[in-house]
């Protein structure tokens, strides 16, 4: 399977749990800005609305969406624990979480990083982010990962979303639960392998 990414990007979501999932990827850095690949290649023809990630699996299009990238990922090593089976309420506790962090976190982290968008806009995103991460931090008091003390799928994706209040400058000190969160999760070796592997390990 190929994963179209960029380092640190919303793709380390899918590129982290690949790494604790042990399922092998090629990945194939893709240059945003020129929407190209290293041979030069379109990336739209790879993906038609020009973001990572993409995961090809070799069937048919490609898998899109970061929340549902990882739940491909996670599915195929069910012994994981990333990924709850279907029908187990643990697995809609993940995905109440993957969807809170596609639309409530990361959409709200993307008008930060977007050049042009006016002040008035960030300041926006700036209150909603502090609005949700009280809440975020408070799910997180009593345990070490948003579901409980397992590494899930939703976990890899709040740590690459949440690595981004350091280069967007929000900080992070009045949130002391997410703090330990990240702590936590940056030190497991499938993280540490992502990151190493995306050239931005610190
Ligand atoms: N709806 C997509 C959004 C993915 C997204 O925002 N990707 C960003 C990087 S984190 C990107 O590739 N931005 C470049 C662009 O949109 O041109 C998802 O949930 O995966």
């Amino acid at each position: 399977m190929k994963l179209f990414y960029k380092p640190g990007a919303c793709s380390l979501a899918p590129h982290i749990v690949a790494c604790e999932a042990g399922v092998a990827l090629d990945l194939v850095s893709v240059d945003l800005a020129a929407k190209t690949l290293p041979d030069g290649e379109d990336y739209f023809a790879v993906n038609p609305n020009g973001y990572v990630p993409a995961l090809d699996i070799g069937d048919g299009p490609v898998l899109t969406e970061a929340s549902v990238v990882v739940q491909y990922l996670a599915d195929r090593n069910p012994s994981s624990g990333l990924m709850p089976p279907a029908g187990d309420p643990a697995r809609y506790r993940v995905q109440q979480w993957l969807a809170f962090i596609s639309t409530e976190l990361h959409k709200s982290f993307s008008p930060l990083f977007k050049p042009g968008t006016p002040e008035e806009t960030k300041t926006a995103s700036r209150a909603l982010l502090d609005k949700r991460l009280g809440f975020v931090d408070a799910a997180l008091a009593d345990r070490t990962y948003l579901t409980g003390e397992t590494f899930t799928a939703a976990d890899a994706y709040a740590f690459t979303v949440l690595r981004w209040a350091a280069p967007m400058k929000i900080d992070l000190s009045g949130f002391p639960a997410v703090m330990r969160f990240m702590a936590a999760a940056g030190a497991r070796p499938g993280v540490r392998q992502a990151l190493t592997e995306e050239g931005i390990a610190a």
